[in-house]
């Protein structure tokens, strides 16, 4: 609940996000925050502003160290069908597994902090391929910048997925417990917030238009456009998923928060004390949205389901094109969102699809009989085959 903050606040806000100088940025920022009144509607967005005040503070003196030439950021670039961060504490069995699961051999050891970059392996998940990266290990604090935090959650935050690792011969809710917390100072979730919003804005000419799959719960296209232009946001797109509040609107405008998909996986089922640790984050997780998995990678124990898991994870189908003179279809599955539709597979194979887009015909799971025609609008499951006709 953010709304009815004073015009001059509004306006403040505006000459922040058209500021570009960091430093001027944080001053107008707090300029900004002695303009809100203290109350428990503007709490949320008080801590979200002080947050990225934090969090640009930080990004100085990392632009600053890196003058000095210290080492560079974190960053991998994609592979695959999805990029999915392995994070935890130190020595939970992170290298262990992703020399379990992928192609990767990286250095196993019983002393702490032994990987000390990010490490990328491809799994390999019937004909799909993720792409997993073993972060380096977090510590209390790293929301704060303790041992390289920060780079390991930008790569948190630029991830598709997550999974977060902990050690079943330990206190493994504890850990749990660490770093979720971590993440969620930093701005990402872990689990599906009711409705998403991302407000972009454009420099001229669209003005105010709302995308993407959502429905809006309790307000009208005219109330956000009212709620943006207060904030001088007289251009700018909308992507709206799931239910939408004027809030979560308003709220967006704010703060940087992510929501990515998250597995946690329990290692070294096989030590002693295995079975109660998980007894104790298993009950502390119910009623939680958040796969969990016991896994031995020392014994090879319990990893069959993970490929599957993060395909469902991410909320993905497969399907497989044709050409409309040949009997084969592609070897190469096209990896989309579910839900995705015949015309968002023609944009992302050629542009003249897309653009002179016929009809389709529809082999699979969607289709009521093999060939089927559809239109551009047809919703595709995973295992289908589309002949794209243009
Ligand atoms: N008992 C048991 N030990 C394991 C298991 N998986 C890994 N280990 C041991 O745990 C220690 C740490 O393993 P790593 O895979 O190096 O852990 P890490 O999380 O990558 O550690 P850092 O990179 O240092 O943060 C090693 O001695 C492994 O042999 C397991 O399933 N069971
Ligand atoms: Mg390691």
């Amino acid at each position: 609940m953010v709304t009815n903050l004073p015009a001059e606040a509004k306006v403040k806000w505006a000459e922040v996000v058209a500021c570009r100088s960091t430093p001027e940025k944080i001053r107008l920022m707090r300029e900004f925050i002695s303009l809100v009144p203290k109350h428990k509607g503007t709490s949320k967005l008080l801590a979200n502003v002080k947050r990225r005040i934090a969090e640009l503070e930080r990004e100085l003196e990392k632009s600053k160290a890196r003058r000095k030439g210290s080492r560079a950021g974190f960053a991998i670039p994609k592979e695959g069908a999805g990029q999915i961060v392995i994070i935890g504490p130190p020595n939970v069995g992170k290298s262990s597994l992703l020399a379990s699961v992928t192609n990767a051999s990286p250095e196993i050891s019983p002393l702490p902090f032994t990987t000390q970059k990010p490490t990328p392996g491809i799994l390999q998940y019937e004909d799909v391929q993720f792409q997993l990266i073993e972060a380096p290990a977090i510590v209390e604090g790293a929301s704060e910048g303790r041992m390289e935090g920060t780079q390991v959650l930008s790569l948190a935050r630029n991830a598709d997925g997550l999974i977060i690792m902990v050690d079943l011969s330990e206190n493994a809710l504890e850990q749990f417990a660490m770093i979720s917390s971590e993440l969620e100072k930093t701005g990402i979730l872990i689990e599906k917030p009711e409705g998403e919003v991302e407000v972009s804005r454009r420099a001229y000419g669209v003005g105010i238009q709302i995308i993407g799959g959502g429905t809006l719960v309790d307000c009208t296209y005219e109330e956000i456009k009212r709620l943006l232009n207060s904030y001088r946001i007289t251009s700018a797109l909308v992507k709206i998923s799931g239910k939408v509040k004027l809030d979560d609107i308003e709220d967006s405008l704010f703060s940087s928060n992510v929501y990515k998909p998250t597995i946690i996986v329990a290692n070294k089922s096989d030590s002693p004390s295995a079975e109660i640790n998980f007894k104790i984050l298993k009950g502390a997780l119910r009623g939680r949205n958040l796969p969990l998995m016991a896994v031995s990678c020392l014994n090879n124990a319990g990893l069959e389901k993970l490929g599957e898991n993060i395909f469902r994870m991410l909320e993905v189908i497969r399907v497989y094109t044709k050409e409309p003179s040949s009997k084969k279809t592609s070897e190469k599955p096209l990896v989309v969102k579910s839900r995705a539709s015949v015309l968002d597979v023609a944009k992302k194979l050629h542009s003249e699809m897309y653009k002179g887009f016929k009809y389709a015909r529809i082999w699979g799971p969607s289709a009521k009989y093999p060939g089927e025609k559809v239109g551009s609008g047809h919703a595709l499951m995973d295992g289908d085959i589309v002949e794209i006709h243009y």
